[in-house]
């Protein structure tokens, strides 16, 4: 039943209550309250969710589905409540009931089903899709685990434990045992030529895996629209394959949705990665097959009803997979299958790394996957064609461009060969892909790519966490930012006012004050909110340089010692990062960031000036907390490596001063704000380019003392007594020559941070600089970006109804 106000709901969740655990209210446990509100939340979406459904149907909408390995979800409650507007009628009616809605909320386990941005982004795009009234669903893995909880050791090592995400059960997701497919591994593969000289294609002796979806509702702000989340869970089938023990067959099947791979850059336990990657996306796009034929009764223009976007090239194998169900299951020739899955296809790289480019030998995937090799290589060979008929002198072509290389399938070779439409994520970021990395591609067919700046949703990122901040832009601006976020850029009215610069650091400072609550609260560590609140939050990684953060503070802290007359503006640097398990390097660093943090924070003669924070277990809530109660959002990559960022983004909707190299999406950002209204320092992507050959990281040890000295510090036990702890830091900066240029940036750095210093004591126009910040936000919302997908790339419109 649908509540229509506080009564009703105050009834009927008393009433659930009992009935669920047969006790009275009072005795119900916190994690029994949240359960039982978060399935009346569900259901009371459910209306609108089938309404949907209908909707779609009746207008024979085109639907896209955005497949993904990662959707990085962080908690629903509050955010369902608030997009179904229903938020003041449940926290009001709980308050009455004697219940605390935030302990309540604070119940839920973050859905954590990823392991950084690419996840997170696809969590922004559901939300701003709803939103947008898009039927955009999503398509994943219902991981068991999600990715790891960090905890810190006394010696300040990273120790993963595992992220039992849904112990107390996951309100918000529905079985529909009714939708499961059947997904098959190993084997080979019969081939018969009939009568006519066709060949048919027959998988036999395989490992049958079922696949059961759960789905979650993703619902709209302020709309009906109220989109799906399909997450696949494997289940043993009724057989086992005769080939294997059925223990070994139990086994294989538990292991498939274990959990997340913690790694974003490198793989690793590589078949049952591949396991997973083709688990989900043969799921998805059988159950796509199975909605669409309901409905037309034929496949021949899927094209024009159903977009596929690849959330990087983790769900590639979903254009073999499309070939193979077009060609062996409904008869279609080979050009009529290759032309509907172009036509439904489309990809988005997040990153130029080249670790990152998934390759897969070529044997994993003909032993695990027959019948998808066979035709991966059929692709080949008629790309090869291709290629020889429209540019016949260019062998140079064929070797830098096939998808099988060395024995290697090239999964983002295979992606922008086969899809109609790549983007990058940021415009530096497409940029570098037209010219660099996919560069022939692009003079091939410069059509196919577009640039998508990332967005993030501004109602988690905003709206909904930082209400002090909401309430006060609401009385200056009026109400419509809510729900047109670009109305924002209203504020840039009113930034000279230093009414507003006054309650604007007034709310700022409530944040940081509920900051440093939650830093005593998960560290111990005291911290002065008065102090400028300096943030690096995301995956830890050598091209993201908190080296070069950690550097600088001990800079600082030496110079501080040495010098009695030195005085800077009262710091917190604070850091949030998970490092991949078997990424040494991004481990020791963080080892070295609590090591300097003990010892800094506990010398006297630091004098209140300095303090360091490592903030464990770095997530989706904590970042609802952290971003909005930072003043300094580091974005400090190397110039050229980190696609866009988003959390640039979030830190900047939110009146922190990104101090940034231009990288990413900061590019963008220092734009819109202007050099005034943000710090930027380092070297270009440009002047690093033409560096690189002669770039020698000793002449910096050599030439500057301040980096000498700080570098010393790794290797004579300053930070926990041991000489060869941080030894491979030492090394990585100089007898592997400082791959990313730390020591190249540390001047400009230092600079740029002291310039940070002077312009925050100058309040009023601090102040004016995070207003301009705010206010230029408005382009960083995803319901931007997602808009642009649906026009230029999905060519769907919003339903209304
Ligand atoms: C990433 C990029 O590193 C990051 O810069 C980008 O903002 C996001 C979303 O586009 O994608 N690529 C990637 O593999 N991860 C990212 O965060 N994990």
């Amino acid at each position: 039943m649908m509540f229509r106000n506080k009564q009703e709901f105050k009834k009927e969740f008393s009433q659930r209550l009992i009935e669920a655990y047969g006790t009275t209210v009072d005795q119900t446990h916190p994690t029994e309250k949240y359960l039982v509100l978060g399935e009346m939340v569900r259901d009371y979406a459910s209306v609108n969710w089938k309404d949907t459904k209908v909707a779609v149907s009746e207008n024979q909408a085109k639907q896209v589905y955005y497949f993904s390995m990662e959707f990085l979800l962080g908690r629903m409650l509050t955010s369902n409540l608030r997009n179904l507007g229903i938020y003041d009628i449940v926290t009001e009616g709980l308050e009455e009931l004697g219940i605390d809605y935030e302990n309540l909320a604070s119940m839920e386990r973050d859905a954590g089903l990823g392991n950084g941005g690419l996840g997170r982004l696809a969590a922004c795009f559901m939300d701003s899709a709803a939103t947008e009234n898009l039927p955009v669903n999503g398509n994943c893995i219902r991981y068991q685990c999600g990715l790891f909880r960090q905890r810190i050791d006394d010696q300040g090592n990273q120790v993963e434990v595992p992220d039992m995400w849904m112990r107390i059960g996951n309100p918000w997701e529905v079985r529909k045992l009714k939708h499961s497919v059947d997904v098959k591994f190993w084997g080979n593969v019969e081939v018969h030529g009939d009568e006519n000289g066709n060949l048919h294609f027959n998988h036999v002796n395989a490992e049958h895996i079922l696949a059961v979806p759960y789905d979650m509702p993703m619902i709209g702000a302020g709309t009906k629209m109220t989109n799906t989340l399909r997450l696949w869970s494997a289940e043993a089938a009724d057989e086992s394959p005769s080939w294997m023990d059925y223990r070994e067959y139990l086994s294989e099947v538990n292991q498939i949705c274990l959990n997340v791979y913690p790694d974003d850059s490198t793989e690793e336990g590589k078949y049952l990665r591949l396991k997973q990657q083709y688990f989900f996306v043969s799921a998805g796009i059988d159950s796509i097959i199975n909605t669409h034929l309901k409905q037309y009764d034929t496949l021949d223009n899927l094209g024009e009803k159903v977009s596929v976007q690849l959330n990087d090239t983790h769900p590639v194998l979903a254009i073999p997979e499309l070939m193979r169900v077009l060609m062996d299951d409904y008869g279609y020739s080979w050009d009529r299958a290759q032309a509907i899955t172009m036509s439904v296809m489309s990809y988005t790289n997040h990153t130029v790394m080249s670790e990152a480019l998934e390759k897969w030998p070529v044997e994993y995937v003909q032993k695990l996957l027959p019948r998808i090799y066979m035709i991966i290589d059929e692709l080949n060979s008629r790309y090869g064609r291709f290629l020889n008929e429209r540019y016949p002198n260019r062998q140079d072509l064929w070797y830098s461009t096939r998808i099988i290389d060395n024995g290697m399938i090239h999964m983002a070779r295979l992606a922008v060969i086969m899809s109609h439409a790549v983007n990058g994520v940021a415009e530096i970021h497409t940029g570098l892909l037209e010219s660099e990395l996919f560069h022939e591609y692009y003079s091939m067919w410069p059509e196919k790519f577009t640039n998508k700046t990332n967005g993030i949703t501004p109602r988690r990122w905003m709206l909904y966490s930082n209400p002090e901040l909401r309430e006060m832009l609401k009385s200056h601006i009026g109400k419509g930012f809510e729900t047109d976020f670009s109305k924002i850029e209203k504020l840039m009215n009113h930034v000279d006012e230093p009414k507003l610069q006054e309650e604007f650091l007034r709310v700022k400072q409530k944040r940081k004050e509920i900051l440093a609550a939650y830093i005593q609260r998960s560290t111990g560590i005291i911290v002065d909110p008065s102090s400028i609140f300096d943030s690096q939050a995301k995956r830890l990684h050598a091209y993201k340089r908190q080296l070069l953060n950690i550097m600088h503070v001990i800079y600082l802290y030496q110079r501080i010692k040495s010098d009695r007359n030195f005085r800077i503006y009262p710091h917190t640097f604070i850091f949030a990062a998970k490092a991949a398990p078997s990424y040494v390097f991004a481990k020791k660093v963080i080892k070295l960031i609590n090591c300097v943090s003990k010892v800094v924070n506990s010398d006297p003669d630091v004098n209140g000036m300095l303090k360091v924070v490592f903030l464990p277990n770095y997530s989706v809530s904590m970042s609802e907390v952290l971003m909005n109660g930072s003043d300094v959002s580091e974005q400090i990559s190397t110039a050229g490596k980190e696609a866009s960022g988003t959390g640039n983004m979030k830190f900047m909707m939110n009146g922190a001063i990104t101090l940034g190299t231009l990288d990413g999406a900061t590019v963008e950002i220092d734009r819109l704000v202007g050099r005034e209204n943000d710090v930027i320092f380092g070297m270009t992507v440009e002047e690093i380019e033409s560096f690189r050959q002669t770039y020698r990281a000793m002449d910096y040890v050599n030439g500057d003392e301040r980096i000498r000295k700080v570098l010393n510090t790794f290797i004579d036990g300053t930070w926990n007594g041991d000489r060869d702890d941080f030894r491979t830091i030492y090394d990585e900066l100089l007898m592997k020559n400082d791959e990313y240029f730390v020591l190249a940036d540390f001047d400009s750095y230092v600079q740029a941070q002291e310039q940070i210093s002077a312009r925050y004591q100058d309040r009023h126009a601090w102040a004016r600089s995070c207003l301009i910040n705010i206010a230029k936000s408005g382009y960083f919302s995803s319901d931007r970006t997602i808009c642009q997908y649906a026009d230029e790339i999905w060519n769907v419109k919003p339903l209304k109804f």
